[in-house]
Protein backbone atom coordinates (compact mmCIF):
# COMPACT_ATOMS: atom_id res chain seq x y z
CA UNK A 1 0.00 0.00 0.00
CA UNK A 2 1.54 3.21 -0.98
CA UNK A 3 1.98 6.67 1.09
CA UNK A 4 1.20 9.68 -0.72
CA UNK A 5 2.33 12.69 1.04
CA UNK A 6 -0.13 15.64 0.54
CA UNK A 7 1.53 17.96 3.87
CA UNK A 8 2.39 21.43 2.88
CA UNK A 9 0.64 21.13 -0.52
CA UNK A 10 -2.47 23.61 0.00
CA UNK A 11 -5.09 21.44 -2.10
CA UNK A 12 -8.42 22.29 -3.38
CA UNK A 13 -11.34 19.69 -3.25
CA UNK A 14 -10.72 18.67 -6.93
CA UNK A 15 -6.83 18.51 -6.41
CA UNK A 16 -7.25 15.74 -3.17
CA UNK A 17 -9.41 13.88 -5.28
CA UNK A 18 -7.09 13.78 -8.37
CA UNK A 19 -4.18 12.65 -5.58
CA UNK A 20 -6.41 9.51 -4.76
CA UNK A 21 -8.43 8.52 -7.76
CA UNK A 22 -11.05 5.96 -7.83
CA UNK A 23 -10.79 2.80 -9.93
CA UNK A 24 -11.31 3.71 -13.27
CA UNK A 25 -14.12 1.18 -14.69
CA UNK A 26 -15.01 0.75 -18.22
CA UNK A 27 -18.37 3.04 -17.91
CA UNK A 28 -19.29 3.99 -21.86
CA UNK A 29 -19.19 0.52 -22.91
CA UNK A 30 -20.55 -0.98 -20.46
CA UNK A 31 -23.73 1.43 -20.62
CA UNK A 32 -23.77 0.38 -23.93
CA UNK A 33 -23.31 -3.31 -23.05
CA UNK A 34 -26.30 -2.77 -20.86
CA UNK A 35 -28.84 -0.58 -22.20
CA UNK A 36 -28.68 -3.83 -25.20
CA UNK A 37 -29.43 -6.36 -22.83
CA UNK A 38 -32.18 -4.19 -21.01
CA UNK A 39 -33.68 -3.77 -24.36
CA UNK A 40 -33.25 -7.37 -25.62
CA UNK A 41 -35.41 -8.31 -22.41
CA UNK A 42 -37.98 -5.89 -22.90
CA UNK A 43 -38.68 -6.83 -26.63
CA UNK A 44 -37.57 -11.06 -26.67
CA UNK A 45 -38.07 -11.64 -22.69
CA UNK A 46 -37.63 -15.07 -22.05
CA UNK A 47 -36.00 -15.93 -24.91
CA UNK A 48 -33.98 -13.22 -24.63
CA UNK A 49 -33.28 -14.09 -20.43
CA UNK A 50 -32.48 -17.85 -21.45
CA UNK A 51 -29.63 -16.55 -24.27
CA UNK A 52 -28.17 -14.17 -20.96
CA UNK A 53 -28.37 -16.87 -18.64
CA UNK A 54 -26.34 -19.04 -20.90
CA UNK A 55 -23.78 -16.83 -22.01
CA UNK A 56 -23.06 -15.24 -18.69
CA UNK A 57 -24.35 -17.72 -16.27
CA UNK A 58 -23.22 -21.09 -17.62
CA UNK A 59 -26.67 -22.56 -17.16
CA UNK A 60 -29.26 -23.77 -19.65
CA UNK A 61 -33.30 -24.82 -19.28
CA UNK A 62 -33.46 -23.69 -15.63
CA UNK A 63 -36.05 -22.54 -13.91
CA UNK A 64 -36.68 -18.57 -13.94
CA UNK A 65 -39.18 -18.39 -11.61
CA UNK A 66 -38.32 -19.97 -8.65
CA UNK A 67 -40.73 -22.91 -7.66
CA UNK A 68 -42.42 -22.39 -3.89
CA UNK A 69 -41.03 -25.82 -2.67
CA UNK A 70 -37.49 -24.82 -3.68
CA UNK A 71 -37.45 -21.80 -1.66
CA UNK A 72 -39.16 -23.83 1.58
CA UNK A 73 -36.75 -26.31 0.93
CA UNK A 74 -33.75 -23.95 1.23
CA UNK A 75 -34.96 -22.66 4.51
CA UNK A 76 -35.43 -25.71 5.71
CA UNK A 77 -31.76 -26.58 5.41
CA UNK A 78 -30.15 -23.38 6.03
CA UNK A 79 -27.26 -23.88 8.89
CA UNK A 80 -29.22 -22.91 12.42
CA UNK A 81 -26.37 -20.50 13.40
CA UNK A 82 -26.99 -18.66 9.73
CA UNK A 83 -30.29 -18.77 10.16
CA UNK A 84 -30.24 -17.01 13.69
CA UNK A 85 -27.61 -14.40 12.69
CA UNK A 86 -30.09 -13.45 9.44
CA UNK A 87 -33.11 -13.10 11.91
CA UNK A 88 -30.98 -10.73 14.39
CA UNK A 89 -29.78 -8.45 11.52
CA UNK A 90 -33.72 -8.78 10.32
CA UNK A 91 -34.65 -7.53 13.84
CA UNK A 92 -31.74 -4.22 14.03
CA UNK A 93 -32.52 -3.27 10.49
CA UNK A 94 -36.01 -3.37 11.01
CA UNK A 95 -35.67 -0.99 14.06
CA UNK A 96 -33.26 1.15 12.19
CA UNK A 97 -35.86 1.20 8.85
CA UNK A 98 -38.55 2.42 10.73
CA UNK A 99 -37.28 5.88 12.08
CA UNK A 100 -36.83 6.08 8.23
CA UNK A 101 -40.35 6.52 7.40
CA UNK A 102 -41.48 10.39 8.45
CA UNK A 103 -45.00 10.97 9.77
CA UNK A 104 -47.36 12.84 7.98
CA UNK A 105 -47.47 16.59 8.72
CA UNK A 106 -50.08 19.06 7.96
CA UNK A 107 -49.26 22.80 7.28
CA UNK A 108 -52.23 25.26 8.24
CA UNK A 109 -51.70 27.88 5.71
CA UNK A 110 -54.19 30.15 6.78
CA UNK A 111 -57.86 29.36 7.75
CA UNK A 112 -59.64 26.64 6.00
CA UNK A 113 -56.37 26.14 3.90
CA UNK A 114 -54.20 22.90 5.07
CA UNK A 115 -51.73 21.27 3.10
CA UNK A 116 -50.51 17.67 4.29
CA UNK A 117 -47.37 16.23 3.05
CA UNK A 118 -47.58 12.59 3.18
CA UNK A 119 -45.44 9.71 2.40
CA UNK A 120 -46.77 6.78 0.31
CA UNK A 121 -44.92 4.03 -1.03
CA UNK A 122 -44.54 2.53 -4.23
CA UNK A 123 -46.65 -0.59 -5.38
CA UNK A 124 -44.33 -2.87 -6.36
CA UNK A 125 -40.50 -2.91 -5.24
CA UNK A 126 -37.74 -5.07 -7.39
CA UNK A 127 -34.64 -6.42 -5.51
CA UNK A 128 -31.73 -7.24 -6.27
CA UNK A 129 -29.34 -9.91 -4.68
CA UNK A 130 -25.72 -10.28 -6.74
CA UNK A 131 -24.44 -13.90 -6.76
CA UNK A 132 -21.25 -13.66 -8.69
CA UNK A 133 -17.66 -12.81 -6.95
CA UNK A 134 -19.81 -13.36 -3.61
CA UNK A 135 -23.02 -14.29 -2.52
CA UNK A 136 -24.49 -11.72 -0.18
CA UNK A 137 -27.57 -13.40 2.09
CA UNK A 138 -26.75 -9.96 3.98
CA UNK A 139 -27.95 -8.05 1.08
CA UNK A 140 -31.49 -9.54 1.04
CA UNK A 141 -32.28 -8.20 4.86
CA UNK A 142 -30.91 -4.83 3.68
CA UNK A 143 -33.16 -4.32 0.46
CA UNK A 144 -36.49 -6.18 1.56
CA UNK A 145 -36.47 -5.11 5.21
CA UNK A 146 -36.45 -1.01 4.00
CA UNK A 147 -39.23 -2.18 1.56
CA UNK A 148 -41.12 -4.02 3.86
CA UNK A 149 -41.17 -1.16 6.83
CA UNK A 150 -42.20 1.66 4.13
CA UNK A 151 -45.72 -0.47 3.77
CA UNK A 152 -44.59 -1.92 -0.43
CA UNK A 153 -46.87 -4.45 -0.55
CA UNK A 154 -45.24 -6.61 -3.62
CA UNK A 155 -41.63 -7.33 -3.54
CA UNK A 156 -39.82 -9.21 -6.17
CA UNK A 157 -36.15 -10.63 -5.92
CA UNK A 158 -33.98 -11.51 -8.43
CA UNK A 159 -30.79 -13.00 -8.47
CA UNK A 160 -28.27 -14.41 -10.98
CA UNK A 161 -28.95 -18.53 -11.23
CA UNK A 162 -25.63 -20.56 -9.70
CA UNK A 163 -23.91 -23.16 -12.46
CA UNK A 164 -22.65 -24.67 -9.39
CA UNK A 165 -26.19 -25.14 -7.64
CA UNK A 166 -27.85 -26.39 -11.20
CA UNK A 167 -29.18 -23.07 -12.36
CA UNK A 168 -30.80 -21.94 -8.90
CA UNK A 169 -30.62 -19.40 -7.40
CA UNK A 170 -28.57 -19.40 -4.31
CA UNK A 171 -29.80 -21.15 -1.41
CA UNK A 172 -28.79 -18.68 1.46
CA UNK A 173 -30.13 -16.23 -0.42
CA UNK A 174 -33.12 -18.46 -1.01
CA UNK A 175 -33.32 -19.11 3.12
CA UNK A 176 -32.93 -15.38 3.65
CA UNK A 177 -35.65 -14.29 1.30
CA UNK A 178 -38.08 -17.18 3.07
CA UNK A 179 -37.20 -15.69 6.80
CA UNK A 180 -38.58 -12.45 5.19
CA UNK A 181 -41.85 -14.24 3.24
CA UNK A 182 -40.95 -13.52 0.03
CA UNK A 183 -42.16 -15.68 -2.42
CA UNK A 184 -41.72 -14.46 -5.66
CA UNK A 185 -38.03 -14.78 -6.60
CA UNK A 186 -36.81 -15.30 -10.05
CA UNK A 187 -33.18 -16.80 -11.29
CA UNK A 188 -32.29 -14.11 -13.48
CA UNK A 189 -29.10 -12.09 -13.23
CA UNK A 190 -26.90 -9.04 -14.08
CA UNK A 191 -28.36 -6.35 -16.68
CA UNK A 192 -30.91 -8.92 -17.56
CA UNK A 193 -32.77 -9.09 -14.11
CA UNK A 194 -32.82 -5.59 -14.17
CA UNK A 195 -34.48 -5.15 -17.54
CA UNK A 196 -36.85 -7.68 -16.26
CA UNK A 197 -38.00 -5.92 -13.24
CA UNK A 198 -38.70 -2.86 -14.73
CA UNK A 199 -39.81 -3.98 -18.09
CA UNK A 200 -41.97 -6.85 -16.50
CA UNK A 201 -41.81 -10.56 -18.23
CA UNK A 202 -45.76 -11.43 -19.16
CA UNK A 203 -44.63 -15.16 -19.83
CA UNK A 204 -43.18 -15.58 -16.18
CA UNK A 205 -46.23 -13.37 -14.79
CA UNK A 206 -43.45 -10.99 -13.68
CA UNK A 207 -45.29 -7.55 -13.75
CA UNK A 208 -43.05 -4.42 -13.65
CA UNK A 209 -41.71 -3.00 -10.53
CA UNK A 210 -42.23 0.53 -9.54
CA UNK A 211 -38.44 1.02 -8.15
CA UNK A 212 -35.51 -1.21 -8.27
CA UNK A 213 -32.83 -1.16 -5.82
CA UNK A 214 -29.92 -3.40 -4.67
CA UNK A 215 -25.82 -3.58 -5.25
CA UNK A 216 -24.28 -4.94 -8.72
CA UNK A 217 -21.46 -4.64 -10.58
CA UNK A 218 -21.08 -1.98 -13.48
CA UNK A 219 -23.24 -4.05 -15.35
CA UNK A 220 -26.20 -3.93 -13.05
CA UNK A 221 -25.50 -0.09 -12.46
CA UNK A 222 -25.17 0.99 -15.79
CA UNK A 223 -28.67 -1.04 -16.63
CA UNK A 224 -30.03 0.72 -13.65
CA UNK A 225 -29.17 4.06 -15.64
CA UNK A 226 -30.77 2.54 -18.94
CA UNK A 227 -33.77 1.74 -17.00
CA UNK A 228 -34.48 5.61 -15.27
CA UNK A 229 -37.79 7.28 -16.37
CA UNK A 230 -39.42 3.81 -16.41
CA UNK A 231 -39.09 3.05 -13.03
CA UNK A 232 -37.05 4.52 -10.08
CA UNK A 233 -33.92 3.34 -8.44
CA UNK A 234 -31.61 3.33 -5.69
CA UNK A 235 -28.30 5.18 -5.50
CA UNK A 236 -25.56 2.93 -7.31
CA UNK A 237 -23.26 0.75 -4.94
CA UNK A 238 -20.53 -0.31 -6.48
CA UNK A 239 -16.92 -1.59 -5.75
CA UNK A 240 -16.71 -1.46 -1.86
CA UNK A 241 -14.42 1.88 -0.24
CA UNK A 242 -13.64 2.32 2.95
CA UNK A 243 -11.76 6.04 4.05
CA UNK A 244 -10.40 5.85 7.88
CA UNK A 245 -9.32 9.18 9.54
CA UNK A 246 -6.90 8.47 12.40
CA UNK A 247 -5.10 9.99 14.76
CA UNK A 248 -1.46 9.43 16.65
CA UNK A 249 -3.18 7.21 19.22
CA UNK A 250 -5.02 5.15 17.06
CA UNK A 251 -4.80 1.46 16.58
CA UNK A 252 -2.86 0.25 13.50
CA UNK A 253 -3.50 -3.21 13.85
CA UNK A 254 -7.53 -2.59 14.11
CA UNK A 255 -6.77 0.10 11.20
CA UNK A 256 -5.27 -2.44 8.95
CA UNK A 257 -8.19 -5.29 9.71
CA UNK A 258 -10.67 -2.78 8.79
CA UNK A 259 -8.91 -1.43 5.57
CA UNK A 260 -8.96 -5.30 4.56
CA UNK A 261 -12.32 -6.12 5.41
CA UNK A 262 -13.46 -4.07 2.39
CA UNK A 263 -10.37 -5.01 -0.01
CA UNK A 264 -11.65 -8.67 0.54
CA UNK A 265 -14.40 -7.66 -1.32
CA UNK A 266 -13.14 -6.47 -4.99
CA UNK A 267 -9.74 -5.84 -7.02
CA UNK A 268 -11.13 -2.49 -7.77
CA UNK A 269 -12.08 -2.02 -3.87
CA UNK A 270 -10.84 1.34 -2.36
CA UNK A 271 -9.13 1.01 0.93
CA UNK A 272 -8.04 4.76 2.11
CA UNK A 273 -6.45 6.18 5.30
CA UNK A 274 -5.62 9.45 6.22
CA UNK A 275 -3.73 10.83 8.86
CA UNK A 276 -1.81 13.65 10.29
CA UNK A 277 0.61 11.21 11.94
CA UNK A 278 3.60 10.62 9.96
CA UNK A 279 4.27 7.97 12.64
CA UNK A 280 0.71 6.15 12.31
CA UNK A 281 1.29 5.67 8.94
CA UNK A 282 4.43 4.07 9.32
CA UNK A 283 2.73 1.70 12.16
CA UNK A 284 -0.37 0.74 9.57
CA UNK A 285 1.56 0.20 6.84
CA UNK A 286 3.44 -2.34 9.01
CA UNK A 287 0.19 -3.98 10.34
CA UNK A 288 -1.18 -3.90 6.81
CA UNK A 289 1.63 -5.46 5.03
CA UNK A 290 1.31 -8.64 7.68
CA UNK A 291 -2.11 -9.44 7.64
CA UNK A 292 -2.44 -8.69 3.99
CA UNK A 293 -0.04 -11.59 3.87
CA UNK A 294 -2.35 -14.01 5.74
CA UNK A 295 -5.88 -13.05 4.98
CA UNK A 296 -8.02 -15.77 3.55
CA UNK A 297 -8.49 -13.53 0.15
CA UNK A 298 -5.18 -12.32 -0.04
CA UNK A 299 -4.80 -12.10 -3.85
CA UNK A 300 -7.79 -10.28 -4.25
CA UNK A 301 -6.72 -8.17 -1.15
CA UNK A 302 -3.05 -7.65 -1.99
CA UNK A 303 -4.89 -6.30 -5.59
CA UNK A 304 -7.14 -3.69 -4.11
CA UNK A 305 -4.21 -2.55 -1.61
CA UNK A 306 -1.56 -1.92 -4.52
CA UNK A 307 -3.94 -0.75 -6.76
CA UNK A 308 -3.91 3.12 -7.60
CA UNK A 309 -7.26 3.63 -5.84
CA UNK A 310 -5.50 2.75 -2.26
CA UNK A 311 -3.31 4.66 -0.38
CA UNK A 312 -1.97 5.91 3.27
CA UNK A 313 -2.86 9.90 2.67
CA UNK A 314 -0.82 12.27 5.00
CA UNK A 315 -1.86 15.31 5.50
CA UNK A 316 -1.18 18.51 7.56
CA UNK A 317 -3.41 18.25 10.44
CA UNK A 318 -7.41 17.55 11.50
CA UNK A 319 -8.76 20.10 9.74
CA UNK A 320 -7.12 18.87 6.04
CA UNK A 321 -8.34 15.29 7.15
CA UNK A 322 -11.86 16.48 7.12
CA UNK A 323 -11.37 18.85 4.31
CA UNK A 324 -10.09 15.26 2.24
CA UNK A 325 -13.01 13.14 3.37
CA UNK A 326 -16.18 15.45 2.60
CA UNK A 327 -14.22 15.74 -1.12
CA UNK A 328 -13.34 12.07 -1.28
CA UNK A 329 -17.35 11.28 -0.10
CA UNK A 330 -16.26 7.54 0.46
CA UNK A 331 -18.96 4.83 0.72
CA UNK A 332 -17.51 4.04 4.34
CA UNK A 333 -16.19 6.59 6.30
CA UNK A 334 -14.50 5.53 10.02
CA UNK A 335 -12.93 8.15 12.49
CA UNK A 336 -10.62 6.32 14.49
CA UNK A 337 -10.38 9.69 16.80
CA UNK A 338 -10.07 10.63 20.20
CA UNK A 339 -12.95 13.22 20.18
CA UNK A 340 -14.41 10.64 17.33
CA UNK A 341 -18.36 11.36 18.50
CA UNK A 342 -17.40 15.62 18.82
CA UNK A 343 -16.34 15.48 15.53
CA UNK A 344 -18.50 13.26 13.69
CA UNK A 345 -20.63 15.82 12.40
CA UNK A 346 -17.83 18.19 10.41
CA UNK A 347 -17.61 14.59 7.97
CA UNK A 348 -20.72 15.95 5.97
CA UNK A 349 -20.17 13.65 3.09
CA UNK A 350 -20.07 9.66 3.36
CA UNK A 351 -22.75 6.99 2.58
CA UNK A 352 -22.40 5.96 6.31
CA UNK A 353 -20.39 7.49 9.11
CA UNK A 354 -18.34 4.72 11.97
CA UNK A 355 -17.80 6.39 14.64
CA UNK A 356 -14.76 5.07 17.00
CA UNK A 357 -12.94 1.86 17.92
CA UNK A 358 -15.45 -0.29 18.35
CA UNK A 359 -17.44 0.35 15.10
CA UNK A 360 -15.95 -1.25 12.40
CA UNK A 361 -17.57 -1.51 8.80
CA UNK A 362 -17.90 -4.88 8.79
CA UNK A 363 -20.55 -4.53 12.07
CA UNK A 364 -22.37 -2.22 9.68
CA UNK A 365 -22.22 -5.01 6.89
CA UNK A 366 -24.27 -7.62 8.55
CA UNK A 367 -25.57 -6.10 11.98
CA UNK A 368 -25.22 -2.69 13.57
CA UNK A 369 -29.08 -1.92 12.11
CA UNK A 370 -27.93 0.53 9.61
CA UNK A 371 -28.31 -0.59 5.74
CA UNK A 372 -24.87 -1.80 3.85
CA UNK A 373 -26.32 -0.43 0.18
CA UNK A 374 -24.68 2.79 0.36
CA UNK A 375 -23.33 4.75 -2.33
CA UNK A 376 -19.80 4.32 -3.93
CA UNK A 377 -17.51 6.18 -6.73
CA UNK A 378 -18.39 9.64 -4.81
CA UNK A 379 -22.41 9.92 -5.30
CA UNK A 380 -22.06 9.94 -1.51
CA UNK A 381 -21.91 13.88 -2.21
CA UNK A 382 -25.18 14.01 -3.62
CA UNK A 383 -26.98 10.55 -2.71
CA UNK A 384 -27.82 8.35 0.26
CA UNK A 385 -28.04 4.81 1.24
CA UNK A 386 -30.94 2.44 0.41
CA UNK A 387 -33.48 2.92 3.30
CA UNK A 388 -37.27 2.99 3.72
CA UNK A 389 -37.28 6.10 2.14
CA UNK A 390 -36.07 4.79 -1.31
CA UNK A 391 -39.56 2.81 -1.58
CA UNK A 392 -41.50 6.47 -0.18
CA UNK A 393 -42.80 9.07 -2.75
CA UNK A 394 -43.25 12.38 -0.70
CA UNK A 395 -46.97 13.39 -1.84
CA UNK A 396 -48.82 16.81 -1.36
CA UNK A 397 -52.85 16.62 -0.34
CA UNK A 398 -53.97 20.36 -0.49
CA UNK A 399 -57.45 21.59 0.94
CA UNK A 400 -59.09 25.04 0.75
CA UNK A 401 -62.48 25.51 1.77
CA UNK A 402 -64.53 28.48 -0.15
CA UNK A 403 -63.66 30.89 1.83
CA UNK A 404 -59.84 30.61 2.20
CA UNK A 405 -60.34 30.80 -1.80
CA UNK A 406 -62.14 33.51 -1.63
CA UNK A 407 -58.70 35.23 0.20
CA UNK A 408 -56.47 34.18 -2.56
CA UNK A 409 -59.06 34.68 -5.60
CA UNK A 410 -57.29 38.04 -7.19
CA UNK A 411 -54.12 36.67 -6.84
CA UNK A 412 -54.49 33.76 -8.70
CA UNK A 413 -56.64 35.42 -11.69
CA UNK A 414 -53.50 38.32 -11.56
CA UNK A 415 -50.52 35.39 -12.32
CA UNK A 416 -53.09 33.31 -14.39
CA UNK A 417 -53.80 36.62 -16.57
CA UNK A 418 -49.88 37.28 -16.49
CA UNK A 419 -49.06 34.24 -18.13
CA UNK A 420 -51.88 34.77 -20.76
CA UNK A 421 -53.68 31.31 -19.08
CA UNK A 422 -56.77 33.18 -18.39
CA UNK A 423 -58.55 30.19 -18.15
CA UNK A 424 -57.01 29.14 -14.70
CA UNK A 425 -58.30 32.14 -13.34
CA UNK A 426 -61.72 31.58 -14.63
CA UNK A 427 -61.58 27.84 -12.80
CA UNK A 428 -61.44 29.88 -9.77
CA UNK A 429 -63.69 32.40 -10.59
CA UNK A 430 -66.13 29.76 -11.48
CA UNK A 431 -66.36 29.04 -7.46
CA UNK A 432 -68.38 32.29 -7.20
CA UNK A 433 -70.52 32.93 -10.06
CA UNK A 434 -73.35 31.15 -11.20
CA UNK A 435 -72.45 32.04 -14.76
CA UNK A 436 -70.75 29.67 -16.96
CA UNK A 437 -66.63 31.06 -17.13
CA UNK A 438 -65.67 33.08 -20.33
CA UNK A 439 -61.95 31.86 -21.21
CA UNK A 440 -61.55 34.56 -24.43
CA UNK A 441 -59.32 36.67 -21.70
CA UNK A 442 -60.92 39.48 -22.99
N1 LIG B 1 -19.37 -3.98 2.51
C1 LIG B 1 -20.32 -4.33 1.45
C2 LIG B 1 -21.54 -5.04 1.95
C3 LIG B 1 -21.31 -6.43 2.45
N2 LIG B 1 -20.26 -6.84 3.16
C4 LIG B 1 -22.11 -7.52 2.32
C5 LIG B 1 -20.41 -8.12 3.47
N3 LIG B 1 -21.52 -8.55 2.92
C6 LIG B 1 -20.73 -3.04 0.74
O1 LIG B 1 -21.10 -2.04 1.59
ZN1 LIG C 1 -18.42 -5.76 3.33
Amino acid sequence: MRTIDLRGQKLSPAGMLAAVPRATQARAEALEAAARIVEDVRARGVEALREQAAQFDRVEDHALRVPDEQIAEAAASVDPAVRAALEEAIVRVRQASTAQVPAAQTTQIGPGARIVQRWQPVNRAGVYIPGGKAVYPSSVVMNVVPAQVAGVQAIALASPPQAAFDGRVHPTILAAASLLGIDEVYAIGGAGAIGALAHGVDELGLDPVDVVSGPGNNYVASAKRAVAGVVGTDSEAGATEILIVADADADARLIAADLISQAEHDEQASAVLVTDSPALAERVTVAVTDLAARTHHRERVAAALDGPQSAIVLVDDADTAVAFSNAYAPEHLELHLADAAAVAERFTSAGAVFVGAHTPVSLGDYMAGSNHVLPTGGQARYASGLGAYTFLRPQQVIEYDRDALAQVRERVVTLANAEVLPAHGDAVEARFSEDTASSTGD
